[in-house]
């Protein structure tokens, strides 16, 4: 298989922690790419332009970060990261979802920040971290379900916040979240996330 990859990406990330988490990640070549480079081919590849994009051994093609996990998910034996259907998956797909959300506030936010000046609306930054603040006040507000079996919903949080401490590290979050924060520097702690901490790309 080959992975349209990039270490800055959280969506990568994600992807990259199920491959170490599921014991895939020999049978995966990276492709570095940049996605925002005029030149870049990801188009080719994917249609959305955008990575994490997967080309199975079958020559399929597979986007959008959530869709490679499950797939990748299919792939092993262990303990799954997507659980069957059920409370205990709907609860990991919420977890998932309100990760990515808080993602895709923070690449808004990003993307408005990076407008020439006279372009920029700052009650678009504003109402995306207000967005992140609300996510994660509500992930503080069941840290019970921070805890038991890994899950994808699991990766996903833990790889939103730690984009979002890489891009934004005056954000502050960890004021009034401290179950939050003891729960994310434990994650960090596992050997799927030091070995992906977000860097710019080579
Ligand atoms: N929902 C997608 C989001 C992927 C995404 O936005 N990736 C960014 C990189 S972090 C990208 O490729 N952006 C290029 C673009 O939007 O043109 C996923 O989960 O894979």
């Amino acid at each position: 298989m080959k992975l349209r990859y990039n270490p800055a990406s959280p969506y990568v990330r994600k992807v990259t922690v199920t491959l170490i988490e599921t014991g895939l990640e020999d049978r995966v070549e990276r492709i570095p790419t940049n996605p925002h480079d005029p030149e870049t081919d990801i188009a080719t590849v994917n249609p959305l332009g955008k990575i994490p994009a997967l080309i199975t051994d079958d020559g399929e093609v597979l986007v959008d970060s959530p869709v490679i996990c499950e797939y990748l998910d299919s792939l092993h034996d262990g303990a799954k990261l997507f659980p069957a259907p059920g409370a205990p998956r709907w609860r990991a797909l919420r977890l998932l979802a309100l990760g990515d959300g808080m993602t895709d506030a923070g690449v808004l936010r990003r993307a408005e920040s990076r407008r020439p000046e006279a372009f920029r609306y700052d009650k678009w930054v504003d109402r995306q971290n207000t967005v992140i603040g609300r996510a994660m006040d509500a992930l503080e507000g069941e840290l019970e379900r921070l805890d038991g079996p890994l899950t994808i919903g699991h990766i996903a949080v833990a790889c939103s916040i730690g984009w979002l401490d890489f891009r934004f590290p005056d954000l502050d979050w960890r004021a009034g979240r401290p179950g939050l924060a003891e729960w994310f520097e434990a994650f960090s702690e596992r050997p799927s996330m030091t070995a992906t901490v977000p860097k710019e790309a080579a």
